[in-house]
Parts: C-alpha cells; sequence; structure tokens
C-alpha cells in the first residue's frame, strides 16, 4: 500500500478508535479538509503510470474505515443501552386494538341477514323530511312525528322534498330502497318488481339521552317486499336473527303496536339473557324490547311506487347499542361513546 495512504489509514482507524462520536469522526476523516479527502485530493499529483495503483489503495483504505466505523457505531449502541443484548429474546409485541363493540356487532348482524338474502344497502344520514316522514304516511304536523324528536338541518327547504333532518331513524331507506328497486329491476310487460330484501344500517339521530337513549345511535332497519309476504314470514325472521346472534335458547314475541308506516304494528321482545324469560330484577317481566315491526302501509308502497294490491311486505327497525346491551347485560348505552379504553377493552 503506498506509505501516504497507508499512513491516513492508520491515523483514521486511531480516531476511530479513541471515537466517542462516530457522526463527527467520520467528518474528520471523510468531510472537507478531512483527513481522507485531502489526501484523495493528491491523486493529481501521482504520476500518471501511479496513479491507478494509488487509486486502488485508496478505495480499500476507505472501505477499512467505513467498516471500522460501522464496528464503532453498533458498539456505541450496545454499551449505550444496557452493555448487552439477548438477541434470542423475544421482539416487544405492538399492542394492537380492536373494532368497536358496535362495529363487532354490526359485523355479526350482516352476517345473520345475508344468510337468508338480505343486502345491505346505504342511504343518507341528512335525509328530506319526505323521506324521514311524509313518505311514511306521516303528514305534516302528524303529532306522530314528536316521537322522533327531530334534529332539523338549518338549510334550504326543497319545493318537493321539504326540509333536511338527521334521520331519526333507519326507516328513510325503505321508499329509497323501493325507489332504487324499481329502477333496477329490468321492466316487465307484468310491471313486475323485487323481491326487496334490504337490510339498512345506519347512525340516526334523537334528542335524547339517558340510560337507554343516546343522541347518536345505530338502528338496522329490514324490508322484505314480494307478493303475499305475510306475518309468519316476519315471526321466522326475527327467531332466526334471535337464536343467532342471542343463541338457542332466547325466543321472540310480538306485541301489538302503532307505527304510522305498518299496519299492523308490533314491538319485538326477546327473552331476558338472565331468567329465560321467567321473569328477575333485571327485566321484571321476562322480556326485553328489541324494536319496532310490522306489514309495510299499503301508503308506503304507493310512495315507494309500487302496487299495494300486488304486493305486501314487512318492516322492522331496532337499536342496535341496545340490542348488544340485552346480549351483554349492560345497564347504561352511555357507555358505548364515553371512549372509555376500560370499558371498551373488555370486548
Ligand atoms: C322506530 O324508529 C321505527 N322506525 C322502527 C320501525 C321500523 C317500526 C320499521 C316498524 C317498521 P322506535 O322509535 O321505537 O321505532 O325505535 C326503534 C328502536 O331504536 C328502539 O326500540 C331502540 O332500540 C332504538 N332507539 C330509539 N331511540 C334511541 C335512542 N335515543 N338511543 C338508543 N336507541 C334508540
Amino acid at each position: 500500500m503506498n506509505p501516504k495512504v497507508k499512513e491516513a489509514l492508520d491515523k483514521s482507524l486511531a480516531l476511530i478508535e479513541s471515537s466517542v462520536d462516530p457522526n463527527k469522526t467520520y467528518l474528520e476523516i471523510f468531510g472537507k479538509g478531512g483527513i481522507f479527502t485531502v489526501l484523495a485530493g493528491e491523486i493529481k499529483n501521482i504520476e500518471p503510470q501511479n496513479r491507478a495503483a494509488f487509486g486502488r489503495d485508496l478505495n480499500s483504505a476507505k472501505s477499512q474505515i467505513e467498516q471500522a466505523l460501522h464496528i464503532k457505531r453498533s458498539s456505541l449502541v450496545v454499551s449505550r443501552s444496557s452493555g448487552f443484548i439477548d438477541i434470542t429474546a423475544p421482539g416487544k409485541k405492538q399492542k394492537i386494538g380492536h373494532l368497536h363493540l358496535v362495529s363487532q356487532a354490526i359485523e355479526e348482524i350482516v352476517g345473520i341477514f345475508t344468510k337468508i338474502g338480505f343486502s345491505l344497502q346505504s342511504y343518507p344520514e341528512v335525509d328530506w323530511d319526505w323521506y324521514a316522514f311524509e313518505s311514511l304516511n306521516m303528514p305534516k304536523n302528524h303529532p306522530a312525528r314528536d316521537d322522533w324528536e327531530t334534529f332539523f338541518v338549518k338549510a334550504p327547504a326543497s319545493s318537493r322534498y321539504g326540509n333536511q333532518v338527521l334521520t331519526p331513524h333507519t326507516s328513510n331507506g325503505q321508499v329509497r330502497e323501493m325507489e332504487r328497486v324499481k329502477t333496477f329491476t329490468p321492466r316487465s310487460p307484468k310491471g313486475e318488481v323485487g323481491p326487496i330484501r334490504m337490510l339498512n344500517i345506519a347512525r340516526c339521530y334523537r334528542r335524547q339521552i339517558d340510560v337507554s337513549h343516546t343522541p347518536m345511535f345505530h338502528q338496522f332497519e329490514g324490508l322484505y317486499v314480494d307478493k303475499n309476504v305475510s306475518i309468519p314470514e316476519l315471526k321466522g325472521t326475527f327467531d332466526f336473527f334471535t337464536t343467532n346472534f342471542f343463541g338457542p335458547k332466547r325466543v321472540t314475541r310480538l306485541r301489538p303496536h302503532h307505527f304510522r308506516f305498518t299496519e299492523p304494528s308490533f314491538e319485538v321482545d326477546v327473552t331476558c339473557g338472565v331468567c329465560l324469560g321467567k321473569g328477575c330484577r333485571i327485566c321484571k317481566s321476562g322480556w326485553l324490547e328489541l324494536g319496532g315491526a310490522g306489514m309495510v302501509h299499503p301508503n308506503v308502497l304507493k310512495a315507494g311506487g309500487i302496487d299495494p294490491q300486488k304486493y305486501s311486505g314487512f318492516a322492522f327497525g331496532w337499536g342496535i347499542e341496545r340490542t348488544i346491551a340485552m346480549k351483554t347485560e349492560l345497564p347504561d348505552i352511555r357507555l358505548f361513546y364515553q371512549n372509555d379504553l376500560r370499558f371498551l377493552e373488555q370486548f
């Protein structure tokens, strides 16, 4: 090796050996005015016939210096941490989160209903009064609208569809779904439509808050329209859902109720998971209310452009938070939205 290169190499290796800051040492060697940089600049003074050998020596020295710097850096990392690295120790696992329990329930509910032919549709969360109320057989100023304790949106009204609202229930999807299916069903000479098997899951909003009400909550709505749809099919659908979601020991019952958009209308109850229908401190009667249901009112079918003489259907709309609370025996659904990890991590 050229003696000048050898001298620069030895000096550099000595610097690295005593270095506590390899970055600074790197600059002392390879930076502007550094040992190696100055030496490399001398190549122009070497006789032409010796230049190639000088260049080779420079390259060899450079790679020895770089390797020494690399070893120094690694040794400093080790000695600065604990002085010892157990390379056989298992690595630290990253903490992985999981879906919120409402999202988990949505996945489960979709899985159950798709097994029996329902398909998931999605409709606006801010919708016109027409879809949320009027097309559902609730004329303007009808007192039944008060039950929905609606948030109205400050935005221009439509002369055709009225005001905009934060959807207070997923029933706004009913007439929208009839319109969608009518549009996509190829026109037959007899004007056949459907069948419609819609599952609509969405956020809903109402001016309510207590242990069983939150201002924002989720509903899942089913709509089935075809020829000769009957109440036993509605009951069979609820039993299928209940045994799949809550387990084989839980059963449902229908209680007469009133909704403007279904006739007849029902409240659907499921047996309490604690006493299985006997009656206990939690449920009192043995039953817990799941949500509303009924046979689609002829006026709603008409609003969706479907002939009620030819078609019938059933619809239901249940709250997801309350349904989960019934499965897990939660006393207060506001817990879902307090973002307390001690609660959320349990699911
Ligand atoms: C309705 O919203 C009807 N649209 C349901 C329906 C659909 C009936 C189709 C017939 C045919 P109701 O207001 O009862 O009905 O609400 C249904 C369910 O939503 C309730 O049983 C409850 O589970 C849930 N729910 C209602 N308000 C809240 C709230 N503020 N917080 C949490 N869950 C709620």
